[in-house]
């Protein structure tokens, strides 16, 4: 059996926790690769809204085994909270959760130094979520971070106090005030309540599971171009967002990938600082974040908004070999007399081009557009591809045709049973 993997195309919040909760009964294992409580994945069923930031979105599903993987960073005091959170419903199956004992610790002081760093870029900001994603993986890279697995150790808390004193020791220079009381008790506390779940080798977890002809599918967090390697860096996330860090993130090998579902909205949103070449600083922006909904599922912060970008959209496809594209958030579009998409870009020349320039962050390209009909009908209550408005479907051949792969499902609401097959 293979994995297959679910990623965003765009700057993450494409829709990939509905997606994922779509295909779990079609999978026994649902794996988090990468990121962490930065990540805002939510679902709905019935009248039930959720956001899940670091469980992996099969949680819901009876039957599925949910695991968080080796890449993601983990903060325990988020992970109880998030816990608790899950037992109100009667399908969350807690022993369906496995936790990697190589999934890095977000510390308290890892939080702290997010801040920091932050407030010394001044305007320079990434618009980092703040939960201190940046600062643990560093200390990944850097080869002095905690894992999971060290929480089982008789000297856990001397490694904590060494990397915490570490830490204050870089804060020192940094003129920025904190208070560790509050974060660190809860901290303590949420690595008492991890203890109480089962922290495995998930990387022969999940070989064994292939082996035994189980099938994985693997859930990305953020967005293809918030990867540290081909996104708008700096102001990216700190991991690779990308199909690859899913053979990194769980222990398995690049030729047991299998499928690449690529989910992208109708239009593009970005939140947190960084170039967006299509985005609207106008009443149209105002409308898609009104009827879209955009706002952080993890900050509230208001997200920015745009018309599709198909020059990223290629590049997401490309670096992340997509095989499948889910559209999402179709319904949005509703209402606009024109709708318009970004087809390449001109850059300070004049010269038009498809590809992403080295650095976007000079701000020297020029979108430019083709113009669609809109649409004025309500698509939330659409049953079939067939039934949608001609303009729409249009719209989808146009995408599908410039990027060179089918749609296979348009989104029309956040419900499960607005999912259009095409
Ligand atoms: P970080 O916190 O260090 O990973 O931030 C670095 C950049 O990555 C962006 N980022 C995100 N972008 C979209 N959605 C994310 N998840 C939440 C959501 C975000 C929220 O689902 O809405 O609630 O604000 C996410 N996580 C990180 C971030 O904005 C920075 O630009
Ligand atoms: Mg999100």
């Amino acid at each position: 059996m293979s994995v297959d993997v679910l990623l965003g195309l765009q700057w993450g919040d494409e829709g990939k926790g509905k997606i994922v909760d779509f295909l779990t009964p079609k999978y026994d294992v649902i794996a988090r690769f990468q990121g962490g409580p930065n990540a805002g994945h939510t679902l709905k069923f019935g009248d039930t809204k959720h956001v899940l930031h670091q469980i992996p979105s099969g949680i819901f599903h009876k039957g599925a085994e949910n695991v968080i993987g080796n890449g993601v960073v983990l903060d325990p005091a988020i992970f109880k909270k998030e816990i608790l959170a899950l037992e109100k419903f009667e399908n969350y199956n807690k022993n369906s959760l496995l936790i990697s004992k190589k999934v890095q610790l977000i510390l308290p002081t890892h939080r702290v130094l997010d801040g920091a760093y932050e407030q010394a870029k001044g305007d320079k900001k990434i618009g980092s979520t703040l939960k201190g994603i940046g600062p643990t993986y560093e200390d990944k890279i850097s080869r002095v971070g905690l894992r999971a697995g060290d929480i089982l150790s008789p000297d856990f808390a001397d490694k904590y106090e060494a990397l915490k004193q570490r830490h204050l020791g870089i804060l020192s220079r940094y003129d920025f005030e904190f208070d560790l009381t509050e974060l660190e008790t809860a901290f303590l506390e949420g690595v008492e309540f991890l203890k109480t779940f089962q922290l495995i080798d998930s990387e022969y977890h999940l070989n064994q599971k292939l082996s035994d002809g189980k099938s994985i599918l693997a859930e990305g967090a953020q967005g293809s171009l918030l990867d540290i390697d081909f996104g708008s860096y700096p102001f990216v996330t700190s991991s690779n967002t990308t199909t690859a860090a899913a053979c990194t993130g769980l222990g398995v090998a690049v030729n047991k990938i299998g499928e690449i579902f690529g989910v992208f909205k109708a239009y593009c949103t970005r939140v947190g600082s960084g170039p967006f070449p299509t985005e609207l600083n106008d009443e149209t922006g105002e409308l898609l974040r009104k009827n879209g909904g955009e706002f952080g599922a993890t900050t509230g912060r208001p997200r920015r908004c745009g018309w599709l970008d198909l020059p990223a959209l290629k590049y997401a496809i490309m670096v992340n070999g997509a095989t499948r594209l889910y559209m999402m958030k179709a319904d949005v579009l509703s209402g606009f007399e024109t709708i318009q998409v970004c087809t390449s870009y001109k850059d300070a020349d004049g010269n038009l081009t498809d590809q992403l320039p080295y650095d976007l962050n000079d701000g020297t390209v020029t979108p430019v557009y083709q113009s669609f009909e809109g649409w004025s009908e309500d698509l939330t209550e659409v049953s079939s591809y067939d039934a949608l408005p001609a303009s729409l479907k249009a719209y989808v051949e146009f995408i599908e045709q410039h990027v060179g792969l089918p749609i296979d499902i348009v989104s029309v609401g956040p419900d499960r049973k607005q999912t259009l097959l095409k």
